[in-house]
């Protein structure tokens, strides 16, 4: 029999946490045909789902095995039996929760079990002990490394909710090729687009050509705009919706564009009108060099844009690598612009199977 390397989720968050990690894996080394390899450090964890719950203490382990999937994990139900866990639905505390994460690159898909666990790429709980272990380990559906799949989620654990509207959004700076992705992914997946309203706001162009103290008024017009269209009472549940912006952009450009008193009275109105938008269940981040994000602004020719200088890009991006460094409200896929190339569809579809994972949009 062929000896493969499996992948082990442990979770605990009833009596003795640390105590049911150690003999889970005292008896995973024990088992017939099953070495132990290697074991993440043991992470606290907050509970991930509705109902409050006691945090968890998680790790992952490395084995070998000449089990197949189907023994291998009737031996971890046998451990999780003997440790006293009880079956009482599915997001219930536990003593002890074994779940198989990854069996070689098996892509198993059975009543009993599905490998790799079909919830693994959402859970910073999962990926930051596996990360540990190997960052290099490729998920076998998603073909993306455990460690690019980490760092999607910043630290944070996330789960499908596919009532909710399925608002994707795309950020990134001016003149790197947002609404072009858009529209290519709302084609795909025949969806909706909310377009930044740039061309109507009327103080846009005075402020462009110098007139700074029009900057609040021009702010407030995006802030009010952006507020209606992505307004949660507006969009519709379980309908796919692709931005060409993400909300958060707009403290951005206040930060940029305003003095520190109309920052101080724009934050005010800020904060109570962005508790009505709607959070976005997938970030696509946009990356390219400022240059090239000015050859566009220039090639795209919108006249108020043509004034915009190399520094002013330079301020935008480091104010998005700022706001997506402290991202908790939805996983963000980096792409770069550079590896798009809308000659090729695989460029595209190689980002549409990612969104897949993370969002509801398949009909
Ligand atoms: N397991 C769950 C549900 N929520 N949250 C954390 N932090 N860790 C877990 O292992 C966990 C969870 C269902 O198995
Ligand atoms: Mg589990
Ligand atoms: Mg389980």
């Amino acid at each position: 029999m062929a000896i493969q390397t499996a992948y082990i989720g442990l979770g605990s968050n009833l009596g003795d946490r640390r105590e049911y990690l150690n003999k889970a894996l005292a008896m995973l080394a024990q088992a017939n045909q099953v070495e132990l390899c290697r074991v993440s450090d043991f992470i606290e964890t907050s509970a991930l789902g509705d109902n409050p719950q006691p945090d968890y203490l998680n790790a992952v382990a490395e084995i070998r095995t000449s089990l197949g999937p189907e023994e291998l994990y009737e031996v971890l139900a046998g451990i999780e039996n003997s440790l006293g866990r009880e079956r009482k639905g599915k997001w219930a505390s536990r003593t002890i929760d074994l779940d198989l994460l990854l069996f070689g690159e098996q892509v198993i898909s059975t009543e009993k079990l599905t490998v790799p666990h079909s919830q693994m790429h959402f859970r910073s709980f999962v990926l930051k002990c596996l990360v540990q272990i190997d960052p290099g380990i490729i998920h076998p559906v998603m073909k993306v490394s455990i460690g690019e799949l980490a760092s999607r989620l910043n630290d944070c654990d996330f789960a499908l909710n596919s009532d909710l509207p399925q608002l994707i959004s795309i950020a990134g700076n001016i003149g790197v090729g947002k609404t072009t992705l858009a529209k290519k992914l709302a084609e795909y997946f025949s969806c909706e687009i909310l377009y930044e309203p740039y061309d109507t706001n009327p103080f846009l162009p005075e402020v462009y050509a110098g007139k700074y103290e029009l900057s609040l008024d021009s702010q407030l017009y995006f802030l009010t705009r952006r507020v209606e269209q992505l307004n949660q009472r507006v969009l519709l549940s379980k309908k796919v919706y692709i931005s060409d912006y993400v909300f958060d952009k707009e403290l951005i450009y206040a930060r940029a564009l305003l003095d520190s008193k109309q920052l101080a009275l724009y934050k005010d109105i800020y904060e109570p009108l962005s508790k009505n938008v709607c959070n976005p269940v997938l970030v696509i981040y946009m990356h390219d060099s400022e240059k090239e994000c000015l050859d566009r602004i220039h090639n795209r020719n919108r006249p108020y844009e043509q004034r915009i200088e190399l520094g002013f890009l330079e301020e935008i991006s480091e104010y998005y690598e700022s706001l997506f460094e402290k991202w908790v409200k939805s996983p963000v896929m980096k792409i770069s612009t550079s590896d798009l190339d809308y000659s090729k569809p695989e460029s595209v579809e190689k980002i549409i199977q990612q969104i897949k994972f993370y969002a509801a949009v398949e009909k």
